[in-house]
């Protein structure tokens, strides 16, 4: 097949999961062309099969709000045409969505039908997309997609919730490559970190609100004053000057490590013993997964579809949001004992090993066959 992708190209979820995506599928033969504004952050190889068609953004000085979506649009039609793609995957709705029907529309006109299959992530539907200034639109464009599919089954319900949607959302989760997201031998990397051989503790985010990051901090706080251990947070964003102020007020400076934006992730999860996702809201938590193909357990909230991921009392463990109280105390609960800790992280990876690559890519290409079969009988 030849499959157009649209994502954001930043270390968001979403854009990792498309590039990931994308990668195995042109591994596997077919042809994969991304269309965004930038090299999305993972696309880091070469394949005789991978092309990346880069969306320039207007900056004429009388917009205020340079217009992408029409940039986005304009470079799909040009890149659905001239590479002859069979399908389009837009990878969250906001402006993914529209953009690829305002492209739809526009190459029907040169005769064309374009199937296009859209992926809900988690923010497109819960916060950005459900706010009025959005909502008629990503109705629209949802209801207008060949295909739509969305991370957990909780995204699926909230979707159908929030919105007017007429369209059946198959259920795809997030997947991990396993090849790349496993336990690596780093003890000199522990060492350094946790010379007295203390726990480590780790929270990977992009630090916005939704992702409570006071809350690591403070669940730290509590189990550093029961269990000597070490907090490293990767990743940039908002709250992190916020957070830094707070590990100051705390007093646990010494203990903690703000190590910013992170390419080798599994390096650092490989030193790791327990990952915080405290978040408000999560469809997925993609984060906590790669942290489980390490041997991570996770402490996170049960916001969302993370109890779809982390299994309560086996993986780890899920307390409501805001329970930093009842968190710090599982965290403490796992770390204070060798054989319970082994035993989780165990369990972490059995269950990470559900969601491998080699079980999930097999689906999008059968769901991508069905798409394109259906618009055909439609057409
Ligand atoms: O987590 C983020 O803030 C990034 C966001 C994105 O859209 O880039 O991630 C969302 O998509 C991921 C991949 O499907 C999911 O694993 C995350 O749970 C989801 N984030 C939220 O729902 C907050």
């Amino acid at each position: 097949m030849k499959i157009g992708i649209v994502c954001y190209p930043t270390f968001g979820g979403s854009g990792v999961v498309a590039t990931e995506l994308g990668k195995a599928l042109a591994e596997r033969g077919h042809q994969v062309h991304f269309v965004t504004y930038n090299q999305p952050a993972r696309l880091d190889l070469f394949s005789e099969n991978l092309f990346y068609h880069e969306v320039s953004v207007s900056n004429y000085p009388l917009f205020d709000f340079p217009p992408y979506e029409l940039a986005l649009a304009s470079r799909l039609v040009d890149v659905v045409r001239f590479e002859k793609l069979d399908i389009l995957h837009v990878h969250y709705a906001i402006p993914h969505a529209s953009a690829a029907y305002m492209a739809k529309q526009i190459l029907l006109t040169y005769g064309i039908y374009i199937p296009v299959v859209t992926t809900l992530h988690g923010t497109d539907i819960t916060l950005v997309g459900k706010d009025r200034t959005f909502k008629p639109v990503v109705t629209f464009s949802i209801n207008q997609s060949d295909g739509v599919t969305a991370v957990s089954e909780n995204l699926r319900n909230d979707t159908y919730q929030f919105f007017e949607i007429q369209k059946d959302i198959r259920v795809i989760p997030n997947f991990i490559d396993l090849g790349r997201f496993n336990l690596k031998p780093k003890d000199h990397f522990k060492k350094a970190i946790a010379p007295a051989g203390e726990r480590i503790v780790v929270h990977t985010s992009n630090f916005r609100k939704v992702k409570r990051t006071g809350d690591v901090v403070r669940i730290f706080a509590e189990l550093v004053k029961q269990i000597p251990s070490k907090l490293l947070m990767v990743g940039d964003g908002l709250e992190r000057s916020i957070c830094e102020q707070l590990c100051r007020d705390l007093n646990i400076t010494d203990n903690v490590r703000f190590l910013g934006k992170q390419d080798a992730i599994e390096e650092i999860l490989s030193v790791s013993d327990l990952f915080l996702m405290p978040s408000q809201s999560e469809s997925f938590g993609l984060a906590a997964l790669e942290a489980m193909a390490c041997k991570v357990p996770v402490i996170s909230s049960d916001a969302g579809g993370l109890p779809e991921l982390n299994v309560d009392g086996v993986t780890g463990f899920l307390k409501q949001v805001g329970d930093v109280e009842g968190m710090a105390e599982k965290a403490i609960y796992i770390l204070e004992d060798d054989e319970r800790l082994q035993q989780f992280k165990n369990n972490a990876l059995e269950r990470a090993k559900e969601f491998d690559l080699a079980n999930i890519l097999p689906i999008y290409e059968k769901y991508y066959s069905e798409v394109i079969e259906l618009s055909r009988q439609n057409v």
